[in-house]
């Protein structure tokens, strides 16, 4: 039955025949079933010997790495030893992406011995002790990462930390129109969904106030302490979008400014998200975004993000190319990190991205959104109160900081460039069990075994 038309299928394929039609067929070294969806089933048969017994925590790993579902598993003594759970020969049937299907067999290579995929395999097998599996498997757990734009959908945890509802220091705590307003405005968000156009907000006068005065104060001082990109960046956006202090802009009209200038995108985004989920949007280029503002009563700085800490801060920076691909590469490092490389690289970018100092014609200039959005801190980042300390990944990523007031001390960096460079080699010692890529045309990312 199915032995044979497995054969016939292969010869069919071999001769050009029915390529990609659902059914089994031989893909490289191994028998799969396709599915119409792009999935494969496919059974593999390998062994985990006594020296790489760590072997049965990678096999998990690169299950989770694939997303590959496990529908049936087994195991028997291997062939060398009869006698210990150390030298075990495994059966497995799963369920993979098709196109995932070759890299994951390969990847099995590298932690299995004697990897053969199979059509079906009778012997002494029983199932695995389930304890024993859930055992293993809770050491090698690799967090879930998004690999289309459309999972960022599910990039929305939130902390709620500095939330008015909830912390009795907010400015707005004892505002209900503001809580109010909060509410409504956090609700767009909950409700979005990748793709769809970004919803618009009717700013109130008293919003547009803030906004204004926000605005004012630091034009006023942007010439001198801004870095030069930022100020490029900002003459086109008061050019070309609409950027003035009479008129908060919205989310849409930005996000198509940024989508021509560096592929750069916004999405809604309810409040302070945790930092992994903030982080993973990065390696797509997305940059999740609040829509509402500050309370007006602590225009001058705030610790939590707003809109004018987006649009000011973050939205310029992320005109230029080369801070753009800075940030997406924090962003790709993150996926699937462990949680306390989630913690270096967050310290990172709260020490570059939102709080980075630069040098630029001999002089020190502000590239942070966190400065760039607080009349307060800008002003007293630049004076000679701080202190400053030279770009060092490896030190910046385990320093304590500050984020409720102002940071006592500040990274400068000697350029851009240099920042990123130094960036990607402290990531290169960021372990993974495997490789991302970016891929701008599926806007995706291609998990790749480890070269
Ligand atoms: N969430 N919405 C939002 N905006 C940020 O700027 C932000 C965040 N979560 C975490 C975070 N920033 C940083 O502190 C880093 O931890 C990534
Ligand atoms: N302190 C910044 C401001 O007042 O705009 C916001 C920082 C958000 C991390
Ligand atoms: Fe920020």
């Amino acid at each position: 039955g199915r032995k044979q038309s497995l054969i016939e299928d292969a010869r069919r394929e071999r001769s050009g025949g029915s390529a990609g039609s659902p059914g089994p067929s031989r893909n490289g070294d191994s028998f799969v079933f396709e599915d119409k969806d792009g999935m494969a089933t496919v059974n593999v048969l390998f062994t985990l010997s006594n020296e790489k017994n760590a072997g049965f925590f990678k096999t998990g790993k690169i299950f989770e790495t694939f997303e590959a579902k496990l529908l049936h598993i087994e195991s028997r003594p291997g062939r060398k030893s009869k006698n210990s759970l150390a030298d075990l020969e495994f059966f497995m049937k799963c369920e993979v992406h098709s196109s995932d299907l070759e890299v994951f067999i390969n990847s099995l290579k590298r932690v299995a011995e004697d990897v053969r995929s199979v059509q079906e395999e009778k012997g002494n097998f029983s199932i695995l002790n389930l304890f024993h599996i859930i055992f293993l498997m809770s050491h090698v757990y690799i967090p879930w990462f998004p690999r289309q734009m459309k999972d960022l959908d599910r990039c929305n945890m939130l902390i709620t930390k500095f939330d008015p509802d909830m912390d009795q220091d907010h400015p707005g705590y004892r505002d209900l129109e503001y809580r109010k307003r909060r509410a409504f405005i956090a609700e767009l968000a909950f409700r979005y969904k990748q793709g769809e156009p970004l919803p618009s907000v009717e700013y109130t006068a008293e919003e547009v106030a803030t906004w204004r005065e926000v605005y004012q104060k630091l034009r006023n001082i942007y010439p001198s302490l801004a870095c030069r990109q930022f100020l490029d960046a900002l003459q086109q956006l008061e050019k070309e979008c609409g950027y003035e202090e009479g008129r908060i802009p919205q989310l849409k009209e930005v996000s198509a400014f940024l989508k021509d200038k560096t592929g750069f995108q916004l999405r809604p985004v309810a409040g302070l998200l945790s930092a992994r989920d903030f982080l993973a949007s990065l390696a797509f280029r997305v940059f999740q975004c609040t829509q509402y503002i500050r309370h007006s009563s602590a225009p001058m700085h705030s610790p939590e993000p707003d809109c004018c800490h987006e649009l000011l801060g973050h939205i310029p920076m992320l005109a230029d190319k080369e801070f753009a691909q800075f940030s997406q590469e924090i962003g790709l490092a993150s996926l699937g990190a462990s949680d306390e490389d989630i913690e270096k690289l967050s310290t990172l970018y709260w020490f570059t991205v939102e709080f980075g100092l630069c040098k630029q014609n001999g002089a020190v200039k502000a590239y942070g959104a966190g400065l760039l959005s607080s009349y307060g801190e800008l002003v007293y980042a630049l004076s000679n109160k701080p202190e400053y300390r030279p770009f060092n990944p490896e030190e910046m990523a385990v320093q304590p900081y500050q984020d409720q007031t102002y940071q006592p001390v500040y990274f400068l960096s000697e350029s851009f460039e240099d920042a990123k460079m130094k960036l990607r080699r402290f990531s290169e010692t960021i372990k993974r069990p495997f490789a991302v890529r970016y891929d701008p045309f599926t806007c995706s990312i291609e998990v790749l075994d480890q070269p």
